[in-house]
């Protein structure tokens, strides 16, 4: 198996901790820069990550976790853990959206429609999630665990996100940073 993907991304970490026992080759690609060509070739998405298995490609961090799932004979999700997912991917789309805006040199804190919602949305998700996590939904490592810990540390690492009245899901971070696969995968050394 060969995992496509960058050690910045919290999309592609989440697969690299999920994958943490597994023998897989893993690809660092800057897809911003000298590995897009790399990227063009894997996915027309224009994505990380991706996996290839042999004859199969899969995109998606969420369509790789269910691939990989499947393979290893594991119980689906629940229909609440796939909610839980759907949160953490809106507010991560929605972080990546910020980052990417004010790469382009735009100033995402301008009253404008289009931040206005993504902050929103950030906001009302992070919010949800903190609740879930203060309720001890998120007690278990397990994948829906992996992806909330991916989302917080990174926004956090690219400073995105003021943490006043969410701060349980710092603790939450705080809880796993040791854990050796979680420090191994830290986009801030790795
Ligand atoms: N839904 C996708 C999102 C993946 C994603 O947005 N990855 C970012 C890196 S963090 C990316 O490849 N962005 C490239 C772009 O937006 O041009 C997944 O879960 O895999």
């Amino acid at each position: 198996m060969k995992l496509i993907g960058s050690t910045t991304s919290p999309y592609v970490r989440r697969i690299r901790l999920l994958l943490a026992d597994n023998d897989y080759e893993f690809v660092n690609l800057d897809i911003y820069g000298e590995g897009r060509d790399e990227l063009r070739r894997h996915n027309p998405a224009l994505k990380i990550p991706m996996l290839i298995d042999g004859d199969q490609e899969v995109y998606d961090s969420r369509v790789i976790a269910r691939y990989f799932s499947e393979q290893q004979g594991l119980s689906p999700l629940t229909w609440d853990q796939e909610n839980q997912l759907t949160l953490i991917d809106a507010a991560n789309d929605s972080a990546v959206i910020l980052l990417l805006s004010s790469r382009s040199g735009i100033d995402t804190s301008e009253n404008l429609m289009f931040f206005n919602l993504q902050r929103e949305r950030i906001m009302l998700t992070m919010r949800t999630l903190a609740a879930m996590v203060d309720e001890g939904l998120f007690h278990e490592w397990n994948y829906p665990a992996i992806c909330l810990y991916s989302l917080v540390d990174w926004v956090d690492f690219r400073g995105l996100v003021d943490f006043t009245g969410v701060e349980s899901l710092l603790s939450f971070r705080d809880h796993h940073r040791d854990n050796a696969v979680v420090s191994r995968t830290d986009p801030r050394t790795s």
